[in-house]
């Protein structure tokens, strides 16, 4: 993902050294281009090609070098055909160096795993590990949802559904019964706070009626964390109404709903309670006790709010530019 939850690595590749982007189906939206905030990722020097099947996305954003109308898997390989043609990609060798390069550049230092309350990011990455790679997920606003967007892979399209730059609290679980509507079959998992998912767990009775059995996975840290966090930045580490007094127990709430409930407060209990959670046949709330100060994941891009002015945008997490990694 590039933009506000950007990868650093995604944004260096952009910003210094790609020749060209080409934009497959993707809009150059708020979240995705860090509110269009100049090297958040693109730049002035980047140039793009643009491919999307609805005419008026096209330049709308961006200027473009090219545009091109169409549906993009056609295009795709109508493109591919023609520059087999014309003799294949040129430095292709050079251009497949840098892909491995930048891929082994994507694995992280992850912190402490015995830690409890534990670490989001070792959850995260253990979670992709536990999940089959055609699970979907619905992430929702917050600091828990960082960890997924800024590196969790995702193995193909409409694997991660994302509330997007207006990010409202309490859409990711609730559209996650949607979503397991349309594909029965797969493993549907919610990723929320526990703040975003107080404002809509009473969709849980809803997935016991329709006999839904998706999952809740509740980044419980008794805190408004994404919140706080730009709280204590701009007010010289002073909060206020952010961290909750009184905690909430997810699986004793998701039990008095005639769902599963289960609570997880170390890593290693995480396997058997994915097995369970898949495989029981209910819906099934995850309380996943995590460190309120959990190890922020790496993400480069800032966040923009309208009223804002243009100076306030605020870099959270890694505001590093990382640059300079890769040879030229
Ligand atoms: C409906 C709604 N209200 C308020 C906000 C502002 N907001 C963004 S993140 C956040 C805190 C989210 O808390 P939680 O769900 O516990 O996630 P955490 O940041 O702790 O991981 C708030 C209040 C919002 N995005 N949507
Ligand atoms: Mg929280």
């Amino acid at each position: 993902m590039v933009g506000w939850l950007g990868h650093p690595v995604a944004h260096e590749i952009i910003r210094e050294h790609a020749d060209v982007v080409f934009a497959v189906g993707y809009r150059f939206s708020d979240e995705a281009t860090s509110w269009w905030t100049e090297g958040r990722p693109y730049v002035k020097e980047n140039r793009f090609i643009q491919l999307d099947v609805q005419q008026q996305e096209l330049a709308k954003n961006y200027p473009v070098e090219a545009g091109l109308l169409g549906d993009a898997a056609a295009t795709l390989r109508e493109l591919v055909e023609a520059l087999d043609e014309m003799g294949g990609r040129p430095n292709a060798e050079r251009s497949s160096a840098w892909i491995a390069t930048a891929k082994s550049k994507f694995r992280l230092d992850l912190p402490d795993a015995e830690k409890s309350p534990m670490e989001s990011m070792v959850v995260a990455d253990r979670l992709r590990a536990l999940l089959p790679r055609d699970s979907i997920l619905s992430i929702d606003t917050g600091t828990h949802a960082h960890y997924f967007s800024a590196f969790y892979p995702i193995y193909g399209p409409r694997r991660l559904l994302n509330p997007g730059g207006w990010t409202p609290m309490g859409w990711g679980p609730a559209a996650i019964l949607g979503a397991k509507l349309a594909a029965p079959d797969k493993v549907f998992v919610s990723i929320t706070g526990d703040g975003g998912f107080l404002m809509i767990c009473q969709e849980i009775v809803t997935a016991v009626e329709w006999r839904l059995p998706v999952i809740w996975i509740v980044f419980n840290d008794s805190a408004l964390r994404a919140i706080r966090d730009g709280q204590k930045e701009a007010y010289d580490g002073r909060i206020i109404g952010t961290e909750f007094t009184q905690s909430t127990d997810f699986a004793a709430l998701a039990r008095s709903m005639g769902a599963v409930g289960i609570t997880v407060t170390r890593i290693d209990e995480l396997s058997g309670v994915m097995d369970r959670a898949m495989t029981c046949g209910m819906p099934c709330v995850v309380d996943l006790r995590v460190d309120p100060d959990a190890v922020y994941p790496p993400v480069a891009g800032v966040w923009y709010e309208p009223s804002r002015s243009p100076d306030a945008r605020m870099p959270r997490g890694s505001s590093r530019q990382w640059t300079g990694i890769y040879p030229g």
